[in-house]
C-alpha cells in the first residue's frame, strides 16, 4: 500500500504512528507528496491533500481519520475504543487534537501570502482555535493516558508535535503543566520518537 505523505504533516503523522503502535508500518510504502504542487496527488485523492492510501487492490482512502481507523482495522484494533463513552472520548479528541492542526495549519498557509495580502483578523481567529483547543486539553490532562494510546492521545500529541514544530516561539506549555507533563511522557514512546518532523 503506498501512503502519500509529507513528512511535516501531523495528519500523515497519525496514521504511521497508528501503524508503528500496531505493528503494520511495514505494510505501508512512504510515497512522499506535495499536496500544493499538482503533481498527481489529485488523481489519488480529489481534495489534493495527504494523507492518502493507495490499496493493493486499487482502492482509495484518504482523509486521516479514515486512514487511522483502517490501519486499525489491518493491525487487529486497539487504538479505537468500542461503542460507549471511550469511544466517544476518543474520537472526541481526536476531532480537538485535527482541529488544532487544521487552525495551525491556516495561520502557517495565511503567514506565507504577501504581506499585504494576509488577513490578520483570520489570523487572530486561528490563533484563538488553538488557544483555545489547548486551555480544553488542558483542563482533561490528567485523563490523558500515557500507557494505553487511543486514537485521542496520538491525534493530540500530534497536535502538540505541530506547534511545536511551527509555533516553537509561542510555547504553548506555558501555564499548561499537566499538557506538559503527558506529552513529555508520551514523547518517549518509540512511535512518537521515530515520526518526530
Ligand atoms: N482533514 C484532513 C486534513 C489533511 C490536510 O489538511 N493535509 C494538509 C497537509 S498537513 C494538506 O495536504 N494540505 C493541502 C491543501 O490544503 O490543499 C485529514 O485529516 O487528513
Amino acid at each position: 500500500m503506498k501512503l502519500f505523505f509529507s513528512p511535516t504533516s501531523p495528519f500523515v503523522r497519525k496514521v504511521r504512528i497508528c501503524a508503528i503502535e500496531l505493528g503494520v508500518e511495514n505494510q505501508l510504502e512512504l510515497t512522499a507528496s506535495n499536496a500544493f504542487a499538482e503533481d498527481g496527488l489529485r488523481e489519488v485523492n480529489p481534495l489534493s491533500k495527504v494523507p492518502a492510501l493507495l490499496l493493493d487492490d486499487g482502492g482509495v482512502l484518504y482523509d486521516s481519520p479514515v486512514l487511522c481507523e483502517y490501519v486499525d482495522h489491518l493491525g487487529g484494533g486497539g487504538l479505537f475504543p468500542p461503542a460507549g463513552t471511550a469511544r466517544w472520548t476518543a474520537l472526541r479528541r481526536q476531532a480537538l487534537g485535527d482541529g488544532i492542526c487544521d487552525a495551525a495549519l491556516r495561520q502557517v498557509l495565511e503567514g506565507r501570502r504577501a504581506e499585504g495580502d494576509q488577513h490578520q483578523d483570520e489570523i487572530d481567529r486561528q490563533a484563538l482555535a488553538v488557544r483555545a483547543g489547548l486551555e480544553a486539553l488542558e483542563a482533561e490532562a490528567d485523563s490523558l493516558s500515557s500507557d494505553r494510546m487511543t486514537i485521542g492521545e496520538i491525534t493530540v500529541a500530534c497536535a502538540l508535535g505541530y506547534l511545536d514544530l511551527r509555533f516553537s516561539h509561542q510555547d504553548w506549555r506555558i501555564g499548561r503543566p499537566m499538557l506538559t507533563a503527558w506529552f513529555a511522557t508520551i514523547s518517549n514512546r518509540p512511535s512518537i520518537q521515530s515520526t518526530k518532523p
